[in-house]
């Protein structure tokens, strides 16, 4: 009996572990690379090298889409004008601010990016989504190649799914402040996962 409740409490610490980590994902363009363990790790979430390949974004009217686990967060976004970055490069004196903000619905969120007038077209930037959940500070990052005119950047990914066109890099409306409709999917498949270790842990002992 001792046994079997010492198992359990570990699985379920586990677990519990598992569910705070049901952080976000850069849902577009999509991150250098994402791990939920690792998410917590500046400066871009265990992803530490440029992508190979740089996705070209817009100067004007350009966002990055995210998935929240969390109904409710804060969020900014810092852009580093460097051609191969490395972490000691993500220091204050080169991070300009594009976007800040909150948001109290979960799951899609469209974070509009405002570059300054002096960026020059055919810059590389890297972007770097500081999200703060509750949970402690958590970090995701895309290489971008910016341009005058991005026709394969996709604008109509931008959503929000509170269903509302608010923050979005056309209307820089409030945010409105309507209920979310929903759970997270990411919270709920680790909730699933919990529940599933709790019946095997029975099983096992
Ligand atoms: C941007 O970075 C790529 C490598 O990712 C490099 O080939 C290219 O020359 C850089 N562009 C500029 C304008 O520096
Ligand atoms: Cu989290």
């Amino acid at each position: 009996m001792t046994n079997r409740l010492l198992s359990l409490l570990a699985i379920t610490l586990i677990s519990m572990q598992s569910i705070a980590l049901a952080h976000f994902t850069m849902t577009y363009p999509s991150s250098r690379g994402f791990d939920a363990l690792k998410e917590p790790l500046a400066p871009c979430g265990g992803y530490d090298t440029p992508s190979a390949e740089r996705i070209q974004m817009p100067l004007k009217s350009s966002f990055i889409q995210i998935d929240s686990g969390h109904t409710a967060y804060t969020f900014v976004v810092y852009a580093l004008l460097k051609n191969d970055p490395v972490n000691p490069d993500f220091i204050p004196t080169n991070l300009v601010q594009v976007a800040q903000g909150g948001r109290s619905y979960p799951e899609g969120a469209c974070l509009p990016l405002t570059f300054s007038e002096s960026v020059q077209p055919n810059t590389n930037v890297t972007l770097q989504v500081v999200y703060n959940g509750g949970d402690g500070l958590l970090y995701q990052c895309v290489d971008a190649l910016l341009v005058d005119s991005a026709p394969s950047f996709d604008a109509s990914k931008c959503v929000n799914s509170n269903g509302n066109k608010d923050a979005t890099p056309s209307g820089d409306a409030p945010a409105s402040t309507n209920t979310p409709s929903q759970g997270s999917s990411l919270h709920i498949a680790y909730s699933l996962t919990f529940i599933v270790a709790v019946c095997i842990s029975f099983l096992l002992v």
